[in-house]
Formats: C-alpha cells, sequence, structure tokens
C-alpha cells in the first residue's frame, strides 16, 4: 500500500512502521475507569459535536479551542487522550503535538485535519501522532479511535509502572498524567515542617525555617516535590503554595522570632512574591528569604533591582546552603545578603579537623566584618556546637537542638 493512500485510514505509527488498525464495533467503555479526552479545534460547532457524542459514551471531555489553550490544560491536568485538529489560530496541532512530547511520551494524540498534506502528515508520525484522521470523521470511527487512544494510554501507564517495581527507569521519564497526579496531590497535602534556629549565647530561639512537606508517597522529598514542579513548570504554583502555607495563622513569626523561607531562584520571576498584599509580606520586616548557593542567579533578569523591591517591601535576604555550591560569590554581590548560612558539609566533624576549623572561621570572621549574620547548619553533636560557637557563630541550627517538625517543634539547649 503506498504510504499517502494509507494516511487517511487509522494508522498506529510504531518504530516498525504503519499498522493499519480495524475499526471495531463501538467498545464498551464499561470495563475503563472514566476516561479524560482533550478536544482541540477552532470550530467551536464541530468540536461541541464531538464533545456531546464522546460524553455520551462516557468520557469525560475538555475543549480548547486553540493550541495555546489546550496547552495551558495539559500542564495542569492528566488526560488520557488528545484530540486536535490540525490548523488553528495562535498555535497549530502539530506544534501542540511537539510541545506534548517535550514532556510525555506516552500521551496518544490523534491529529485531526480538513486540509490533509503528506507534509503535515509526515510530521504527524515524526513527533509521535497516534493517528492521522481527514475530516469529516465519523462518529463511530472516532468513538472506537479514542476508545482504542484510551486503552494504549493505560497500557503505556501499566508499563511504565511494571518498569518502576522492577526498580527500572525512572517511572516519571514518560509519564506526564502520573506525574500530575502526583504533584496535585503533593500540593494538596503539602504542609511546612518547621526547624528552630537559636542563639546560643542567649540560649533562646532566635527563629524558625519553614521546610516543605507533602504527604505524597510517590513525591517522599522536598527535592522530588520540586523536581516535579520544574519538569511540569509549576514552580510557581509551588513557591506560592509554600509562601502562603508559611505565613499562615500558627506560623511561627512575631515579635522576637524569625521566619526564614526557602525560595526557588525562579521564584524570582513571579510577581507574586512581590505582592504586598500576600500573607508573607505582612510579615515582610520579620522575613528572611533564603536564596540557595547551589543554583544560579544566571538566569534571572534584573536580579538586583528584583532583591532591591524585596528589601524595599521589608524582606531580609539570606544566602543558603553556603559552601556546597561551586560558584564563586556573584550571588554575594548581587545579593548582598544580611544573612548567611554555612552548609551542613561545613560543620559536619569540623571538631576534628583542623583546616576545615579554620576555614570556616574564616568564613565567619568575613561575614561578620561584611556585617552580615552567620547561621550554622546541620548541628548534629555537642562538639561541632562548640567548635562553630568558639569559631565566632552564634546562631545555630541542627537536630542537636531540634528536628524539624509541625509548629513547634520542642528545643533541647
Ligand atoms: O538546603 P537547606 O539548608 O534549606 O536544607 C535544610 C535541610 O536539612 C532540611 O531538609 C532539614 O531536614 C535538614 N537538616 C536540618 N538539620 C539537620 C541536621 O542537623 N543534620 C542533617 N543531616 N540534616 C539536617
Ligand atoms: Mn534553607
Amino acid at each position: 500500500m503506498p504510504l499517502y493512500a494509507g494516511l487517511a485510514e487509522p494508522f498506529i505509527w510504531t518504530k516498525g512502521g504503519f499498522y493499519p488498525v480495524s475499526v471495531a464495533a463501538v467498545p464498551s467503555l464499561a470495563s475503563l475507569p472514566r476516561a479524560r479526552v482533550l478536544l482541540v479545534d477552532d470550530d467551536e460547532v464541530l468540536a461541541r459535536s464531538y464533545a456531546r457524542m464522546l460524553s455520551q459514551d462516557g468520557f469525560d471531555v475538555e475543549m480548547r479551542f486553540d493550541g495555546e489553550a489546550a496547552v495551558e490544560a495539559i500542564r495542569r491536568e492528566a488526560f488520557d487522550v488528545v484530540l486536535s485538529d490540525i490548523d488553528m489560530p495562535r498555535l497549530g496541532g502539530l506544534a501542540l503535538l511537539e510541545r506534548i512530547r517535550a514532556h510525555d511520551l506516552d500521551i496518544p494524540v490523534v491529529l485531526i485535519t480538513g486540509a490533509p498534506s503528506l507534509e503535515t502528515a509526515l510530521a504527524a508520525i515524526e513527533h509521535g501522532a497516534l493517528r492521522y484522521l481527514t475530516k469529516p470523521v465519523d462518529g463511530a470511527r472516532l468513538r472506537s479511535i479514542t476508545a482504542d487512544a484510551v486503552r494504549l494510554h493505560r497500557l503505556a501507564r501499566a508499563k511504565r509502572q511494571a518498569l518502576d517495581l522492577a526498580g527500572g527507569a525512572d517511572r516519571l521519564v514518560g509519564d506526564r498524567a502520573g506525574l500530575i497526579a502526583s504533584f496535585g496531590a503533593a500540593l494538596r497535602s503539602l504542609w511546612m515542617a518547621y526547624q528552630p534556629i537559636i542563639s546560643w549565647s542567649r540560649r533562646e530561639v532566635y527563629g524558625y525555617e519553614a521546610l516543605l512537606r507533602t504527604q505524597e508517597p510517590a513525591l517522599p522529598h522536598p527535592m522530588a516535590v520540586l523536581d516535579a514542579a520544574e519538569r511540569l513548570d509549576r514552580l510557581h504554583d509551588l513557591g506560592r503554595a509554600i509562601r502562603a502555607r508559611a505565613a499562615e495563622p500558627g506560623a511561627p513569626v512575631g515579635p522576637g522570632i524569625m521566619l526564614f523561607v526557602n525560595l526557588h531562584t525562579q521564584d524570582l520571576l513571579d510577581e507574586d512574591l512581590f505582592d504586598p498584599h500576600s500573607a508573607l509580606a505582612k510579615v515582610a520586616g520579620k522575613v528572611v528569604l533564603e536564596i540557595t548557593e547551589r543554583s544560579s542567579l544566571h538566569a534571572i533578569r534584573d536580579v538586583q533591582s528584583r532583591i532591591a523591591r524585596l528589601r524595599a517591601m521589608g524582606f531580609r535576604i539570606a544566602v543558603d546552603d553556603l559552601g556546597a555550591g561551586y560558584a564563586g560569590l556573584t550571588s554575594f554581590a548581587q545579593l548582598e545578603p544580611e544573612v548567611v548560612k554555612l552548609d551542613m558539609s561545613l560543620v559536619r566533624g569540623i571538631n576534628a579537623q583542623p583546616t576545615k576549623k579554620t576555614l570556616v572561621r574564616t568564613m565567619i570572621t568575613m561575614c561578620r566584618e561584611l556585617g552580615m549574620q552567620v547561621v550554622a547548619e546541620g548541628i548534629e553533636t555537642p562538639d561541632e556546637r562548640d567548635t562553630i560557637v568558639e569559631a565566632g557563630c552564634d546562631l545555630l541550627q541542627g537536630y542537636l537542638f531540634a528536628r524539624p517538625g509541625p509548629a513547634f517543634p520542642l528545643v533541647t539547649f
């Protein structure tokens, strides 16, 4: 069969080539959990008629009328299949397909066109469309293709989960739907643990660092949640949730108690951070925003003016994890932090390592001479505590005093 002749027929593209698929009778969907379909077409009348048909079959249908709106929907929600027109304003079906494949290798995309061409058909294949259909699409066929696509998607997900069970590849690589679901659950179950930072000389709590925690088993560590947010392009949603939680009633902030909140460098690009009416902004004078030395500020446009805006709102800035990154001190120059947090790698075993002790003492002295407060993180033993205190640092944080926990963990001095 010549290539082009086959294109109007439904096909499945695999690495081996085309496999024409026999169009079965409208399948029973009773055996499948409710499937989510994203229908994208700038012809609203047509979209609605497809949607009505698919809804009658028990599909959960979302409609969007251009590619950009579809990208936005996919960013936030999980779908089993995408049915999309090719010619659309803003973003066409092929570009949409490309955007989807950049993150998700599993979700079936069916492209539908009123103007078939070899060129678009080939592009559809190249970017991994499941089918390429020509309008008008017969109703029964559309329903059966959609049902098959849903099955394929579930198969792909099950396969990845099996891989995961076998301890194989990263299960999240292709499974955007699973990642969206886990990330959503993580956001909903997000809570803040607080770890005290104490003043040793005064034997009192100076403040608390708010630390991200969730109850989502698939994303058990804060780093996993951050990584998911990064992949799903939802860092701003995560940052907003963290800041809202960190400052909510009952949070340890108030007269004489400072609240330390970690920022992701991307948060600096979120206008919400600069909203003077946000919960966190209202207590800005008591808040230290920590920016880690681990990630570069390179990609952040006008860092200095953004930091200046935060300062004008009353926030103080800390460089976090000093000593953990290989970056030079550009972040210091850009941030001019009021507070510096020494990474726990500098603290661990310091009492038994004279060279480390000398270096840390120098760092503490320099920071103090630059007018910065120093906090030492990760203090686990009395020997580490005594050595750090003797090197000139009074603000201490670590398991020796309290582990992070729900407000407020008890402190052992
Ligand atoms: O990067 P940042 O400094 O924000 O990370 C703080 C992390 O270190 C938290 O996840 C916290 O649970 C952990 N932590 C806090 N105190 C200690 C400690 O004394 N020892 C160790 N190993 N980890 C700690
Ligand atoms: Mn921190």
